[in-house]
């Protein structure tokens, strides 16, 4: 879905496509990551009963923020990397300015895909998922928490403000790609809440699992440098309590993921997959 949303051709209302732009947007979110919260919004959709190309849609705009993101965080200004996924970041293999530009199309991109008819019937559906999106990628979501980590460098951070960046920076997104699979399968109000509430712990333990990953993990495996926290001086959990302490969380947070789940039986075993698989993974 993804190859065909990010081709060449103009839609209505546009006038050009540069094609480096779309080639640097191509190569951004065309390039092998695990669509860990794209996967997690189908499996949500599923679970309720609605799988289709307009979930699809709707997962690939999801997707497209998520490649944005990982773009900017990439540049210098930010995090400086010049490998992702195992090849050079978007700045190194185009140039800063096309960076930044095809992130800024990418993320443009995900509303003009969440308006897309197919993603739902009824409008106001598409409204609210689109407002939703907004705020988990925005001031208060994920570029907010990334503001909030800028500024925690080298500084000491207690518990509560480490667990609030980094629901901002990383949990919002995945909080959403489970809550919108739900509304979109037209699922109930507690069963959104539910799920909700689900991509809130993945979220958490996601953000251990990286953290783990950045002390002890393998640059080769993980296709990006590891040790950069420490270096950066960068406030995480794994800092503050420890390695064993946070093996212990992420136990926790997958049994809260499954009892969560408890309620669906068989028909949630992919998305429990999901949960064991964010807390587990070597990359
Ligand atoms: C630039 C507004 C803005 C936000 C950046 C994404 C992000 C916020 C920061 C990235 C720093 C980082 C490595 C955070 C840890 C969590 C994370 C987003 C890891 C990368 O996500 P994966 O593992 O990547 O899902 P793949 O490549 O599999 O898609």
């Amino acid at each position: 879905m993804l190859d065909r949303l990010l081709l060449g051709q103009t839609e209505e209302g546009e006038l050009a496509r540069p094609p480096r732009l779309v080639e640097a947007m191509r190569y951004a979110a065309l390039s092998g990551g695990k669509r860990l919260r794209p996967g997690l919004m189908l499996a949500a959709a599923r679970l309720f009963g609605r799988d289709d190309d307009g979930v699809l849609v709707a997962a690939a705009a999801l997707e497209c923020i998520h490649c944005y993101s990982l773009v900017h965080d990439d540049l210098p200004a930010m995090d400086d990397d010049d490998l992702r996924r195992g090849r050079p970041t978007v700045h190194r293999a185009f140039d800063e300015a096309t960076a930044i530009l095809a992130g800024d199309a990418l993320l443009t991109l995900a509303f003009d895909l969440v308006a897309d008819p197919r993603v739902h019937a009824e409008a106001c559906v598409r409204l609210a998922a689109s407002r939703d999106l907004a705020r988990a990628a925005g001031i208060g979501g994920m570029a907010g928490g990334q503001m909030l980590d800028l500024a925690a460098e080298h500084s000491t951070l207690g518990e509560t403000e480490i667990r609030l960046l980094q629901s901002m920076k990383t949990g919002a997104l995945i909080r959403y790609a489970a809550r919108t699979g739900a509304r979109l399968a037209d699922a109930s109000v507690e069963d959104i809440a539910r799920l909700t509430r689900f991509g809130e712990v993945i979220g958490l333990a996601f953000q251990l699992a990286d953290d783990l990953l950045d002390v002890e993990g393998d640059a080769a495996a993980l296709g990006k440098a590891a040790g950069k926290d420490a270096a950066a001086g960068k406030a995480t959990l794994v800092a503050l309590k420890g390695t064993a302490w946070t093996r212990a969380e992420l136990g926790r947070l997958v049994a809260e993921a499954e009892t969560l789940l408890a309620a669906f039986g068989e028909r949630a075993a992919s998305l429990a997959a999901l949960a064991r698989f964010v807390a587990a993974r070597d990359r």
